[in-house]
Protein backbone atom coordinates (compact mmCIF):
# COMPACT_ATOMS: atom_id res chain seq x y z
CA UNK A 1 0.00 0.00 0.00
CA UNK A 2 2.73 2.28 1.01
CA UNK A 3 4.73 1.54 -1.77
CA UNK A 4 1.39 2.01 -4.19
CA UNK A 5 1.26 5.60 -2.77
CA UNK A 6 4.44 6.39 -2.86
CA UNK A 7 5.30 5.44 -6.90
CA UNK A 8 1.82 7.59 -7.22
CA UNK A 9 3.71 10.42 -5.56
CA UNK A 10 6.88 9.95 -7.64
CA UNK A 11 4.30 9.40 -10.79
CA UNK A 12 2.84 12.81 -9.82
CA UNK A 13 6.38 14.55 -9.25
CA UNK A 14 7.42 13.21 -12.86
CA UNK A 15 4.76 15.03 -14.71
CA UNK A 16 5.37 18.15 -12.41
CA UNK A 17 1.48 17.67 -10.95
CA UNK A 18 2.85 18.02 -7.65
CA UNK A 19 4.94 21.11 -8.23
CA UNK A 20 3.50 24.27 -6.72
CA UNK A 21 1.47 25.39 -9.96
CA UNK A 22 -1.16 22.73 -8.74
CA UNK A 23 -1.98 24.38 -5.31
CA UNK A 24 -1.81 27.67 -7.29
CA UNK A 25 -5.39 29.16 -7.41
CA UNK A 26 -6.16 32.37 -7.33
CA UNK A 27 -8.19 34.18 -5.09
CA UNK A 28 -11.45 36.18 -6.16
CA UNK A 29 -9.40 39.21 -4.34
CA UNK A 30 -6.12 40.44 -3.44
CA UNK A 31 -6.80 43.00 -0.49
CA UNK A 32 -4.11 45.90 -1.26
CA UNK A 33 -3.67 48.12 2.03
CA UNK A 34 -3.24 52.31 2.09
CA UNK A 35 -3.29 54.51 4.94
CA UNK A 36 -4.33 57.93 3.53
CA UNK A 37 -6.77 58.29 0.90
CA UNK A 38 -7.98 57.77 -2.83
CA UNK A 39 -6.77 61.32 -3.90
CA UNK A 40 -3.56 61.66 -2.55
CA UNK A 41 -0.48 61.05 -4.56
CA UNK A 42 0.09 57.20 -2.67
CA UNK A 43 -3.83 56.16 -3.56
CA UNK A 44 -3.45 57.29 -6.84
CA UNK A 45 -0.25 54.82 -7.22
CA UNK A 46 -2.14 51.86 -5.18
CA UNK A 47 -5.18 52.04 -7.74
CA UNK A 48 -2.74 52.25 -10.84
CA UNK A 49 -1.17 49.21 -9.78
CA UNK A 50 -4.30 47.31 -8.91
CA UNK A 51 -5.52 48.83 -12.75
CA UNK A 52 -2.33 47.59 -14.32
CA UNK A 53 -2.55 44.28 -12.82
CA UNK A 54 -5.94 43.89 -13.79
CA UNK A 55 -5.41 44.80 -17.39
CA UNK A 56 -2.85 42.87 -18.05
CA UNK A 57 -3.40 39.99 -16.47
CA UNK A 58 -7.00 40.02 -18.11
CA UNK A 59 -8.66 40.01 -15.12
CA UNK A 60 -7.64 37.45 -13.92
CA UNK A 61 -5.64 39.20 -10.56
CA UNK A 62 -7.92 41.30 -8.76
CA UNK A 63 -6.19 43.81 -6.86
CA UNK A 64 -8.88 45.72 -4.45
CA UNK A 65 -7.33 48.63 -2.85
CA UNK A 66 -8.44 49.28 0.67
CA UNK A 67 -8.10 53.00 1.68
CA UNK A 68 -7.64 55.11 4.62
CA UNK A 69 -6.68 51.78 6.70
CA UNK A 70 -9.78 50.03 6.49
CA UNK A 71 -8.07 46.88 6.90
CA UNK A 72 -6.67 47.73 10.25
CA UNK A 73 -8.95 50.19 11.72
CA UNK A 74 -6.72 53.27 11.23
CA UNK A 75 -4.20 51.73 13.88
CA UNK A 76 -1.11 52.72 10.83
CA UNK A 77 1.84 50.95 13.05
CA UNK A 78 -0.15 47.88 12.95
CA UNK A 79 0.24 47.41 9.18
CA UNK A 80 3.44 44.97 8.53
CA UNK A 81 2.04 42.82 11.14
CA UNK A 82 -0.98 42.61 9.76
CA UNK A 83 0.83 41.86 6.08
CA UNK A 84 2.59 39.26 7.95
CA UNK A 85 -0.41 37.34 9.21
CA UNK A 86 -2.48 37.71 5.77
CA UNK A 87 -5.02 40.20 6.52
CA UNK A 88 -3.72 42.64 4.16
CA UNK A 89 -2.02 40.32 0.26
CA UNK A 90 -0.37 43.67 -0.71
CA UNK A 91 0.09 47.07 0.60
CA UNK A 92 1.92 50.06 -0.66
CA UNK A 93 3.48 51.13 3.18
CA UNK A 94 5.19 54.35 4.11
CA UNK A 95 8.70 53.25 5.71
CA UNK A 96 7.43 55.07 8.84
CA UNK A 97 4.77 52.89 9.64
CA UNK A 98 6.28 50.06 9.53
CA UNK A 99 9.49 51.17 11.32
CA UNK A 100 8.13 49.92 15.10
CA UNK A 101 8.33 46.54 14.12
CA UNK A 102 11.02 46.69 11.29
CA UNK A 103 13.81 49.34 13.52
CA UNK A 104 16.39 49.84 9.71
CA UNK A 105 13.31 51.48 8.57
CA UNK A 106 13.91 54.45 10.72
CA UNK A 107 16.82 55.42 8.31
CA UNK A 108 14.52 57.20 6.39
CA UNK A 109 13.63 59.22 9.20
CA UNK A 110 16.89 60.14 10.37
CA UNK A 111 16.78 64.12 10.33
CA UNK A 112 17.95 65.96 7.67
CA UNK A 113 19.37 63.03 6.10
CA UNK A 114 18.38 63.31 3.04
CA UNK A 115 20.39 66.63 1.34
CA UNK A 116 17.71 66.13 -2.52
CA UNK A 117 15.65 64.09 -4.45
CA UNK A 118 19.48 62.27 -5.77
CA UNK A 119 20.30 61.36 -2.65
CA UNK A 120 16.66 59.64 -2.00
CA UNK A 121 17.47 57.85 -5.09
CA UNK A 122 20.95 56.65 -4.41
CA UNK A 123 19.66 54.82 -1.46
CA UNK A 124 16.47 53.62 -2.71
CA UNK A 125 17.99 51.73 -5.52
CA UNK A 126 21.68 51.72 -3.94
CA UNK A 127 23.04 49.05 -1.66
CA UNK A 128 21.22 50.31 1.55
CA UNK A 129 17.66 49.80 -0.59
CA UNK A 130 19.18 46.08 -1.38
CA UNK A 131 19.90 45.21 1.96
CA UNK A 132 16.04 46.61 3.33
CA UNK A 133 14.45 44.35 0.40
CA UNK A 134 16.80 41.45 1.87
CA UNK A 135 15.79 41.93 5.61
CA UNK A 136 12.12 41.91 5.04
CA UNK A 137 12.04 39.10 2.84
CA UNK A 138 13.49 37.65 5.14
CA UNK A 139 10.50 38.55 7.32
CA UNK A 140 8.31 36.79 4.20
CA UNK A 141 7.18 40.71 2.89
CA UNK A 142 8.39 41.09 -0.76
CA UNK A 143 9.09 44.49 -2.41
CA UNK A 144 7.63 44.72 -5.64
CA UNK A 145 8.56 48.29 -5.97
CA UNK A 146 9.06 51.77 -4.21
CA UNK A 147 6.94 54.86 -4.42
CA UNK A 148 7.46 57.93 -2.11
CA UNK A 149 5.10 60.26 0.36
CA UNK A 150 7.44 62.89 0.03
CA UNK A 151 9.71 65.23 1.67
CA UNK A 152 7.72 65.46 5.14
CA UNK A 153 7.21 69.55 5.46
CA UNK A 154 5.94 71.58 8.56
CA UNK A 155 2.46 73.41 8.60
CA UNK A 156 0.91 75.13 11.29
CA UNK A 157 -2.27 77.07 12.83
CA UNK A 158 0.25 79.32 15.19
CA UNK A 159 3.21 81.14 13.44
CA UNK A 160 5.96 81.00 10.71
CA UNK A 161 8.42 78.56 11.61
CA UNK A 162 11.78 79.62 10.22
CA UNK A 163 14.01 78.99 13.00
CA UNK A 164 13.96 76.18 15.48
CA UNK A 165 13.08 79.24 18.22
CA UNK A 166 9.73 79.38 16.29
CA UNK A 167 8.89 75.73 17.20
CA UNK A 168 8.97 76.11 20.69
CA UNK A 169 5.76 74.75 22.68
CA UNK A 170 3.87 73.91 19.55
CA UNK A 171 1.78 70.90 19.31
CA UNK A 172 3.00 68.48 16.61
CA UNK A 173 1.09 65.90 15.76
CA UNK A 174 3.10 62.96 14.44
CA UNK A 175 2.68 59.32 13.64
CA UNK A 176 3.06 57.38 16.40
CA UNK A 177 6.86 55.99 15.67
CA UNK A 178 9.28 56.95 18.88
CA UNK A 179 12.09 58.84 16.50
CA UNK A 180 9.52 61.51 15.60
CA UNK A 181 9.29 61.87 19.63
CA UNK A 182 12.49 62.59 19.78
CA UNK A 183 12.97 64.42 16.77
CA UNK A 184 10.20 67.19 17.82
CA UNK A 185 11.40 66.69 21.53
CA UNK A 186 15.05 68.04 20.38
CA UNK A 187 13.19 71.01 18.54
CA UNK A 188 11.75 72.33 21.69
CA UNK A 189 8.25 71.27 19.98
CA UNK A 190 5.51 69.19 22.06
CA UNK A 191 5.21 66.37 20.01
CA UNK A 192 1.76 64.30 20.28
CA UNK A 193 1.35 60.91 18.67
CA UNK A 194 -1.86 60.53 16.67
CA UNK A 195 -3.25 58.01 13.59
CA UNK A 196 -3.70 59.61 10.65
CA UNK A 197 -7.10 58.18 10.77
CA UNK A 198 -7.58 60.94 13.88
CA UNK A 199 -5.28 63.60 12.55
CA UNK A 200 -7.47 65.49 10.21
CA UNK A 201 -10.13 65.99 12.28
CA UNK A 202 -8.01 67.15 15.03
CA UNK A 203 -5.97 69.34 12.97
CA UNK A 204 -9.64 71.04 12.35
CA UNK A 205 -10.96 71.29 16.12
CA UNK A 206 -7.27 72.86 17.01
CA UNK A 207 -6.57 69.58 18.99
CA UNK A 208 -2.84 69.85 17.78
CA UNK A 209 -1.06 73.20 16.06
CA UNK A 210 1.01 71.68 13.86
CA UNK A 211 1.79 68.15 11.73
CA UNK A 212 4.55 67.72 8.96
CA UNK A 213 3.50 65.31 5.77
CA UNK A 214 4.18 66.10 2.08
CA UNK A 215 3.04 68.79 0.07
CA UNK A 216 1.68 66.98 -2.93
CA UNK A 217 1.50 63.69 -1.11
CA UNK A 218 -0.99 65.33 1.78
CA UNK A 219 -1.20 68.45 2.14
CA UNK A 220 -2.70 69.80 -0.46
CA UNK A 221 -5.14 66.48 -1.01
CA UNK A 222 -6.23 66.68 2.28
CA UNK A 223 -6.56 70.93 1.90
CA UNK A 224 -4.50 70.89 5.47
CA UNK A 225 -4.14 74.92 3.96
CA UNK A 226 -7.41 75.65 5.23
CA UNK A 227 -6.34 74.69 8.57
CA UNK A 228 -3.00 75.37 8.89
CA UNK A 229 -1.47 78.32 6.69
CA UNK A 230 1.96 78.32 7.94
CA UNK A 231 4.13 76.01 6.01
CA UNK A 232 7.46 75.88 6.13
CA UNK A 233 9.86 74.13 3.52
CA UNK A 234 12.42 72.36 5.25
CA UNK A 235 13.09 68.60 3.84
CA UNK A 236 13.71 67.26 7.60
CA UNK A 237 12.78 63.72 6.51
CA UNK A 238 11.66 61.81 3.21
CA UNK A 239 9.47 58.49 3.66
CA UNK A 240 9.34 55.77 0.84
CA UNK A 241 6.59 53.95 -0.22
CA UNK A 242 7.50 50.07 -0.28
CA UNK A 243 4.48 48.39 -2.91
CA UNK A 244 4.81 44.92 -0.93
CA UNK A 245 3.26 41.31 -1.03
CA UNK A 246 2.77 39.09 1.23
CA UNK A 247 5.70 36.31 0.21
CA UNK A 248 2.75 33.32 0.94
CA UNK A 249 0.51 34.75 -1.42
CA UNK A 250 3.39 35.35 -3.82
CA UNK A 251 4.48 31.83 -4.02
CA UNK A 252 0.87 30.75 -4.33
CA UNK A 253 0.58 32.73 -8.11
CA UNK A 254 2.08 31.10 -11.33
CA UNK A 255 5.03 32.19 -12.29
CA UNK A 256 3.69 34.08 -16.17
CA UNK A 257 1.63 36.32 -13.46
CA UNK A 258 4.38 37.03 -10.73
CA UNK A 259 6.26 38.18 -13.70
CA UNK A 260 3.40 40.69 -14.84
CA UNK A 261 2.60 41.68 -11.07
CA UNK A 262 6.70 42.55 -10.56
CA UNK A 263 6.56 45.01 -14.09
CA UNK A 264 3.06 46.40 -13.15
CA UNK A 265 4.45 47.50 -9.77
CA UNK A 266 7.85 48.83 -11.03
CA UNK A 267 5.46 51.18 -13.91
CA UNK A 268 2.60 52.04 -10.98
CA UNK A 269 5.62 53.33 -8.99
CA UNK A 270 6.93 55.33 -12.28
CA UNK A 271 3.42 57.12 -12.18
CA UNK A 272 3.42 57.44 -8.51
CA UNK A 273 6.49 58.75 -7.57
CA UNK A 274 5.90 61.51 -10.99
CA UNK A 275 2.64 62.71 -8.81
CA UNK A 276 4.38 62.27 -5.63
CA UNK A 277 6.83 65.03 -7.29
CA UNK A 278 5.37 67.23 -9.72
CA UNK A 279 6.33 70.61 -9.29
CA UNK A 280 8.43 70.07 -6.46
CA UNK A 281 11.76 68.31 -8.47
CA UNK A 282 13.41 70.06 -11.42
CA UNK A 283 10.90 69.05 -13.90
CA UNK A 284 11.71 65.57 -14.01
CA UNK A 285 8.59 64.14 -12.57
CA UNK A 286 6.30 66.83 -14.93
CA UNK A 287 7.96 65.46 -17.84
CA UNK A 288 7.65 61.75 -17.29
CA UNK A 289 3.96 62.41 -16.63
CA UNK A 290 3.77 64.01 -20.16
CA UNK A 291 5.56 60.87 -21.73
CA UNK A 292 2.44 58.91 -19.80
CA UNK A 293 0.29 61.10 -20.58
CA UNK A 294 -1.31 61.82 -17.85
CA UNK A 295 -1.28 65.17 -15.82
CA UNK A 296 -2.00 66.61 -12.25
CA UNK A 297 -4.05 69.31 -11.28
CA UNK A 298 -1.46 71.03 -9.72
CA UNK A 299 1.76 71.64 -11.29
CA UNK A 300 3.12 74.43 -9.19
CA UNK A 301 2.62 73.61 -5.27
CA UNK A 302 3.56 75.87 -3.55
CA UNK A 303 2.85 79.01 -5.79
CA UNK A 304 -0.62 77.22 -5.98
CA UNK A 305 -0.32 77.55 -1.81
CA UNK A 306 0.72 80.99 -1.99
CA UNK A 307 -2.57 81.89 -4.28
CA UNK A 308 -4.22 80.15 -1.41
CA UNK A 309 -3.27 82.54 1.42
CA UNK A 310 -0.57 80.23 2.50
CA UNK A 311 2.79 81.78 4.06
CA UNK A 312 5.59 79.32 2.54
CA UNK A 313 8.46 79.61 4.37
CA UNK A 314 12.35 78.80 3.22
CA UNK A 315 14.27 78.64 6.34
CA UNK A 316 17.95 80.77 5.55
CA UNK A 317 20.92 78.49 5.52
CA UNK A 318 21.77 79.68 8.98
CA UNK A 319 18.47 78.28 10.42
CA UNK A 320 18.80 75.28 8.75
CA UNK A 321 22.12 74.44 10.13
CA UNK A 322 20.63 75.40 13.54
CA UNK A 323 17.97 72.57 13.09
CA UNK A 324 20.37 70.52 11.85
CA UNK A 325 22.22 70.88 14.88
CA UNK A 326 19.82 70.54 17.56
CA UNK A 327 18.85 67.58 15.84
CA UNK A 328 22.23 65.78 15.94
CA UNK A 329 21.56 63.75 19.39
CA UNK A 330 18.96 61.89 17.62
CA UNK A 331 21.04 60.98 14.33
CA UNK A 332 23.37 59.76 16.83
CA UNK A 333 21.28 57.75 18.99
CA UNK A 334 19.12 56.49 16.05
CA UNK A 335 22.05 55.74 14.32
CA UNK A 336 22.67 52.45 16.55
CA UNK A 337 18.96 51.22 16.84
CA UNK A 338 18.85 51.28 12.65
CA UNK A 339 22.40 49.99 12.20
CA UNK A 340 25.88 51.67 12.08
CA UNK A 341 26.24 48.92 8.62
CA UNK A 342 23.07 50.22 6.96
CA UNK A 343 23.70 53.72 8.04
CA UNK A 344 26.76 53.89 6.32
CA UNK A 345 25.78 52.16 3.39
CA UNK A 346 23.26 54.66 2.98
CA UNK A 347 25.92 57.32 3.28
CA UNK A 348 27.90 55.58 0.85
CA UNK A 349 24.88 55.61 -1.72
CA UNK A 350 24.56 59.36 -1.18
CA UNK A 351 27.94 60.30 -1.71
CA UNK A 352 28.18 57.83 -4.95
CA UNK A 353 25.02 60.22 -6.22
O1 LIG B 1 0.33 59.48 9.14
C1 LIG B 1 0.96 60.16 8.33
O2 LIG B 1 1.45 61.26 8.61
C2 LIG B 1 1.18 59.60 6.94
C3 LIG B 1 -0.15 59.59 6.21
O3 LIG B 1 2.08 60.40 6.24
C4 LIG B 1 1.74 58.23 7.11
O4 LIG B 1 1.04 57.26 7.05
C5 LIG B 1 3.18 58.10 7.39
Amino acid sequence: MQLTCLAVVLALVATGLTSPAVAQSLKPEYKLSVVPGPNTAWGMGAQRFADLVRERTGGRVNIKVYYSGQLFAGQQTNEFLLLRRGVADFTLSSTINWSPQVPQLNLFSLPFFFADYTEVDAVTSGEAGRRIEELLGKLGVRVLGWGENGYRELSNSVRPVARPEDLRGLKVRAVGSPIFIDTFQALGANPVAMNWSEAVTAFQQGIVDGQENPVTGIYIPHRLWEVHPNLTIWHYTLDPLLLTVNERVWQGLPEDLRQVIAQAAVDAMVYEKAVARAGLDDGAALATLAELGEQVEVTDPLGFLEGQGVQVISPTSEAMEAFRKATEPVRAKWRATIGEDLVTAAEADKASA
